[in-house]
């Protein structure tokens, strides 16, 4: 990375025209995301030191109570968003209602509700592996300066204004799109900036990679199980290679960088799959349309699922198009 890359305050800056309908609401939004993402980052990174500093959920050698990272990053995100009085409403992953944000003015007349999951695959932080934080934005249905109804989050992805990523990984990197493609920043830590390090993502059309939890293959759908074999079989450019982390950010990202597949399907355990609509699918299908790929519940468009409740599940499939393209084949 050379200084010439611009930061992604300048390139909100240069990029005003993009949020087509703002009064600059929606670049204080990624803005405040940014800034919660810092804040969570220090602290995942600080995670393989807790037996150190204290564990978690006791009292840190400061005394200070040490909270479950994705709590911590719950209250982030929500405290930063709260706090600069930019939304109208949150939801998140972690809290079962809606939260209506009232703020100081008289009338909230803000016109965005965020919904966001603020620390994804958690359970892959005790032992070092990448997680990442999702988020998606909303232009309010109700009218303005009422409180937001359930209606305004139950929205069909489709009408997402943004969305986006923050992935801890080797680098931190925030990728989000506000309809206009898909653009990827890397944190520098020494300086706290993150830096245009991928401009203009491109899914690759086919890739070589599937991304699923195949220890579940005795549940899967038929579909699923004959797309595995076709993954496995010794083909033209197949068989493709299989990589999971069990983090969906980062298994997203590096299929989005390399082109693959991630499929988490309907079992006979789960019938509507593992993953949150609203949360995890509707964001990520956002970004991959963005960046010319597909996302699909093994039917239809994941952005065309019209919502009915806040925690929904839904099948998943997404990633390089002719791939998703190729697994509804098989879903048929
Ligand atoms: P979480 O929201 O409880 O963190 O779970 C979501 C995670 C995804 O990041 C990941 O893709 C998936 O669950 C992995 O599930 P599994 O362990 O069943 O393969
Ligand atoms: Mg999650």
């Amino acid at each position: 990375m050379t200084i010439q890359n611009k930061t992604l305050g300048e390139f909100i800056i240069y990029n005003q025209d993009d949020f087509k309908y703002s009064s600059g609401e929606l670049s204080r939004l990624i803005n405040s995301i940014r800034l919660a993402g810092k804040v969570v980052n220090h602290e995942v990174n600080k995670a393989g030191l807790v037996d150190i500093l204290g564990a978690v959920g006791g009292a840190n050698v400061h005394g200070e109570d040490q909270q479950k990272l994705d709590v911590y990053a719950n209250e982030a995100f929500i405290k930063t968003l709260t706090n600069r009085e930019i939304v109208c409403g949150i939801a998140s992953e972690e809290e079962e209602d809606f939260i209506i944000i009232k703020g100081n003015k008289k009338n909230n007349d803000n016109k965005y509700v965020v919904l966001i999951d603020p620390l994804d695959g958690s359970s892959n932080i005790d032992v070092n592996v990448s997680v990442g934080t999702i988020f998606s934005v909303y232009r309010r249905i109700t009218p303005s300066g009422t409180e937001v109804t359930l209606e305004d989050f139950l929205q069909p992805g489709n009408k997402q204004v943004a969305a986006g990523y923050i992935v801890y990984g080797t680098s931190t990197m925030l990728v989000y799109s506000t309809g206009n493609g898909v653009n990827g920043f890397t944190l520098n830590p020494a300086i706290g900036t993150y830096y245009l390090s991928h401009p203009n993502i491109k899914i690759p059309e086919k890739g070589n990679i599937y991304s699923i939890n195949e220890g579940n293959y005795i549940h899967f759908p038929q579909g699923v199980k004959d797309y595995i074999k076709y993954c496995q079989k010794e083909e033209e450019d197949r068989p493709y290679t299989s990589r999971y982390i069990g983090s969906l950010v980062p298994d997203f990202h590096r299929n989005m960088i390399k082109g693959g597949i991630y499929i988490y399907p309907n079992t006979s355990k789960n019938p509507n799959g593992k993953l949150r609509l609203l949360y995890e699918c509707n964001p990520m299908a956002f970004i991959a349309e963005q960046a010319g790929g597909k996302a699909s519940n093994g039917f239809m468009p994941i952005l065309d699922l019209k919502p009915t409740e806040l925690h929904q599940r839904v099948p998943f499939f997404c990633g390089s198009k002719l791939m998703v393209d190729k697994a509804e084949e098989f879903m048929k």
